[in-house]
């Protein structure tokens, strides 16, 4: 074994998005491609020599080449241990706990998240530091210059590494440990959660049908679900991952997880629907013949948090990203605790959470989780939605009813303009990015705006400033739209329009979302001239 210090060459295309670095494949497979990134990571960092690396993926095309190379270089470059998922595979939220767990340096997580995999599709890397989450900005942006000067990567040439028993090896003296994935992160669940309880209702009759559409979470879910929970077999379907997530997005959402969804609204629904996303971190939440907005599930489990055992001492305080309705405002506000509205990505919880200002969090995404972990988190999401229906003996459908009658309804879609051309998108947003200071008291047809502002964030704990993160026009009356572009895609521009109105009403709580909605919809049109630039009259994805 020897460690050989390899020359390359800069690529100019290495800027972390919202969540680490994301290409198609074939990008990823050129020269030294994947080697640059993570030397350049490894070379963003303080010391780290003899500290303990966490190394796991979701299992997509190309993780296990890619798992190999990190533990090669990891060793090259000085850690001293890493502890790997058996398989390469490690969910994030199960990588997070790891990196807590075991005090490690940090964490190389591989996913692309709920993008599509296989040969032609993508792959992506991703940074976690040592309180589990993803790396700041100051670390991604390091990451970024780091990338554009490269002249050289470390790397062992040790052959092949067993990773598919779990066990202890050696490579240049760095100790490899293979872990199983899913238990540790199945302990933790079970210092949250009344697991009798969940069980208790299993027992009574209660079904379940999870998704986990061929990705990451197959294993734990089974694992959690069936033979801890007792859930029947086959509550957990699509449960074996595979590279190709067998064709589809790994995207739990209505589109890209339709069979679950025309299942809840069948007659031979189960009691509770859910699903995740590629690499473990999204939910999707379904009742019988009801679809609970990722917004609104972040306010009802915020609401109902204390029901179990992990949130029994009630809530710090609560986060949602900037686009996420104000849904779980109206909950922190009659709780009497913090409220904070961050840019869109994870990593922007990391610091409330780790001051204790804040337990629980969620994106309008599908993300939610909260301090035990500093990563979104589908299965516990879906745990703690088990433990408040198995505490409140109460449908999905009831519970919701129940919320909005309490706190009224705050109606929301995300429209997603997918591919777009990158020029057309820019123009849109930098048309409106112009006009911002005209906007405010001008009629839009019977809508006045009341602001429009592009929003910036300004992080209480380290007084960081994260400026240009989303466009946002409110209404009179309350109702908001807001654009942004993704930071996630790999092809052309996504262009996100982020639509809500709030009532509150006795008679207005049962509207048809998309009739709720129709004004604004045509509204964002109007103010950002979303056909004009960029040709689209319809989105394509609509969550
Ligand atoms: C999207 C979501 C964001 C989420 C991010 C990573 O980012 O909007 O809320 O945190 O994906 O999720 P963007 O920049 O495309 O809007 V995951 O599950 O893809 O790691
Ligand atoms: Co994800």
């Amino acid at each position: 074994m020897m460690i050989r210090t390899v020359a390359t060459t800069p690529y100019d295309d290495q800027k972390p998005g919202t969540s680490g670095l994301r290409k198609k494949v074939p990008v990823f497979q050129q020269p030294n491609y994947a080697e640059n990134f993570i030397q350049s990571v490894f070379d963003s960092l303080e010391v780290f020599e003899g500290k303990t690396l966490v190394i796991g993926g979701d299992g997509r095309f190309y993780n296990r080449e890619v798992i190999q190379t990190a533990i090669r270089m990891a060793a090259a470059n000085g850690f001293g241990r890493a502890i790997v998922g058996k398989g390469g595979i490690l969910s994030t939220p199960a990588a997070s706990n790891v990196i807590r767990k075991n005090g490690a340096f940090g964490g190389l997580v591989l996913s692309a998240s709920h993008n599509p995999g296989g040969p032609n599709e993508d792959f992506g890397i991703k940074y976690n530091v040592g309180n589990g989450g993803p790396a700041p900005e100051r670390i991604t942006e390091a990451v970024f210059v780091r990338s554009k000067e490269i002249d050289r990567y470390l790397i062992s040439d040790a052959a092949e590494i067993d990773i598919d028993d779990v066990g202890k090896r050696s490579v240049e003296g760095m100790t490899v440990e293979i872990i199983d994935p899913v238990v540790d992160y199945a302990a933790l669940m079970e210092t949250l959660f009344d697991f009798a309880a969940i069980r208790s209702m299993f027992e009574g009759g209660f079904r379940m049908a999870f998704d986990a559409m061929h990705a990451v979470t197959g294993p734990y879910a089974k694992e959690i679900l069936e033979r801890r929970l007792g859930a029947p077999e086959g509550s957990v379907r699509n449960f074996v991952p595979l590279p190709d997530f067998g064709g589809h997005h790994p995207d739990p959402n209505l589109v890209h997880a339709k069979d679950l969804y025309d299942l809840m609204m069948s007659d031979e629904a189960p009691d509770f629907g859910a699903a995740s996303d590629g690499d473990g971190d999204r939910n999707l939440i379904i009742g019988k013949g009801i679809f609970v907005t990722p917004s609104d599930s972040l306010a009802m489990l915020a609401a109902n948090a204390h029901l179990a055992p992990g949130y029994a001492r009630g809530l710090a305080g609560i986060a949602r990203s900037m686009p996420t309705s104000a849904a779980a405002d109206r909950v922190a506000e009659k709780l009497g605790i913090g409220l904070y509205e961050t840019p869109t990505g994870w990593k922007f919880f990391g610091n409330l959470l780790d001051a204790g200002k804040v337990t629980i969090c969620g994106e309008e995404s599908a993300g939610t989780g909260s301090d035990h972990v500093r990563e979104k988190d589908g299965l516990w999401a879906v745990l703690l939605w088990l433990n408040i229906l198995a505490a409140r003996r109460e449908s999905v459908k009831q519970i919701a009813a129940a919320h909005w009658a309490e706190y009224g309804r705050n109606y929301y879609a995300r429209h997603d303009y997918e591919a777009v051309d990158t020029d057309a998108a820019n123009r849109l947003m930098a048309e409106l990015r112009g006009k911002l200071a005209d906007l405010p008291s001008t009629a839009v047809g019977d809508l006045t705006i009341a602001f429009a502002d592009d929003f910036e964030y300004h992080d209480p704990v380290d007084q960081s400033v994260s400026r240009h993160q989303g466009v946002r026009i409110g209404f009179e009356g309350g109702s908001r739209i807001v654009f942004r572009l993704s930071g996630t895609g790999t092809s052309g521009a996504t262009l996100r329009v982020y639509i809500e109105r709030y009532e509150s009403g006795p008679d207005r709580l049962d509207l048809a979302t998309s009739d709720a909605l129709a004004e604004l919809v045509a509204a964002a049109d109007e103010i950002a001239g979303i056909a004009r630039h960029t040709g689209r009259t319809e989105p394509d994805v609509v969550t």
